[in-house]
């Protein structure tokens, strides 16, 4: 399935994936879950997020084990991240084969869970389970000045339909994502999969640097408003700071207006991801780096705004153990965010993890060994006879 789907949105010079919300890419990735599911007997709900579910037993009983994970990306993601717990659910189906289940089995593909385009991760589950504002949501826009409402518009989606389903939420009981690791503990402890014990706090926050246009030959360095010059101040406090409170900051993503070579940049805008073990020390990290921001603006100004904030998950203590036992696998923390952990606050839920050789992710390069996705999927099938069966 992973090679069936390996050409859908990659790009060619890259070799990266371009799988972003309601994109050409996304909506032949979304054909290809309906497919999927159709040719496996299942029955396809998306609900009106855009979220996409494919239910094995009938929808009306509850109580339903829940897999699956998402199939956007990363600006240049790799082939695993989302993929990977979309495809080995639908291959631990297969191994079952013709089974009897005591609980309805539902497939999910969350729609939007990098926030590539519209800049809040886990959309699909945030607007699902009601922590996302609708109107929020709807008026976020891409690159291009797009709205969500527009982009769900011009896919023929209703963004009346965008919301909080709590009814949907009622009939699932559990819900486990396997997902690549996107880190090394798997390869330090030396297994195929482990599970999740919790994801770290975490959140996105921009910071707006404005200053002054102006000539690069003519304007004197001392006559100059740049902001650029407090920007790069704040990436390196972000370095000393992050690294002091072995925490992690990434400014990844840029906007220079007016973006001339021979022009003082008038305004700066460049976001920060920031993550910590806990919420104190995260806090702690965005406060001083704020001040830090703030110090080095002399001539300019900036102004930094949340635009999303996770809070710390802890996954289900029994249902982690009880897993981790019939697997015999490690428990270990993750720095990086799902759906799951959004899903977690609202219906018990797990990780699975699926060792990464290299650690490498949000990258063309991240990888997964055959071996390993196979034992992924031999997991999926434990944790579906012990928990459906
Ligand atoms: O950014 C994250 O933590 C995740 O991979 N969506
Ligand atoms: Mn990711
Ligand atoms: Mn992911």
């Amino acid at each position: 399935m992973l090679v069936d789907i390996a050409s859908i949105g990659r790009d060619p010079h890259t070799g990266g994936y371009r799988r972003y919300a309601w994109n050409d890419a996304d909506m032949a990735l979304r054909e290809w879950f309906v497919s999927a599911a159709e040719s496996r007997g299942l029955d396809v709900h998306e609900d009106g997020n855009g979220n996409q579910f494919a239910w094995r037993g009938s929808s009306t009983e509850g109580n339903a084990l829940m897999i699956g994970s998402h199939l956007d990306s990363v600006p240049d993601g790799g082939a695993y991240d989302g993929p990977l717990g979309v495809v080995s659910s639908f291959a631990a189906l297969d191994q079952l084969g013709d089974f009897a289940s005591k609980r309805p089995i539902v497939i999910a593909n969350f729609a939007d869970e990098e926030g590539a385009r519209f800049g809040i991760a886990c959309a699909g589950s945030q607007l699902l389970t009601g922590v996302l504002s609708v109107d929020k949501a709807l008026a976020l826009k891409d690159r291009d000045g797009i709205t969500m409402a527009e982009a769900l518009t011009a896919r023929g989606r209703d963004p009346r339909a965008v919301g909080a389903d709590p009814g949907f939420l009622a009939k699932i009981g559990t819900f486990v994502e396997l997902h690549i690791e996107q880190g090394k503990s798997l390869i330090h402890s030396g297994d195929a999969v482990g599970l999740a014990s919790a994801i770290w706090p975490h959140g996105r926050f921009r910071f707006d640097f404005c200053g002054e246009a102006n000539h690069a030959g003519t304007t004197a360095m001392g006559d100059r408003r740049d902001p650029m010059i407090a920007y790069a101040v704040t990436v390196l406090a972000a370095q000393h700071l992050a690294t002091s409170a072995g925490a992690r900051a990434t400014f990844g993503k840029l906007v220079v207006e007016p973006g001339g070579t021979n022009a003082i940049a008038s305004r700066v805008t460049a976001w920060l991801d920031a993550r910590a073990s806990s919420e104190p020390t995260l806090d702690r990290l965005v406060d001083e780096l704020v001040a830090a921001a703030i110090a080095a603006s002399d001539k300019t100004t900036v102004e930094m705004t949340t635009e999303s904030f996770s809070p710390a998950v802890d996954f289900d203590a029994p249902l982690r153990d009880g897993l981790a036992t019939l697997l015999n696998a490690p428990v270990l923390p993750t720095g990086a965010g799902h759906d799951a952990g959004v899903l977690s606050a609202h219906i018990p839920t797990a990780m699975l993890f699926v060792r990464n050789p290299t650690g490498i992710s949000h990258s063309p390069e991240e990888f997964a060994e055959d071996a390993d996705c196979r034992a992924g999927v031999d997991a999926l099938v434990s944790v579906i006879k012990a928990l459906a069966c």
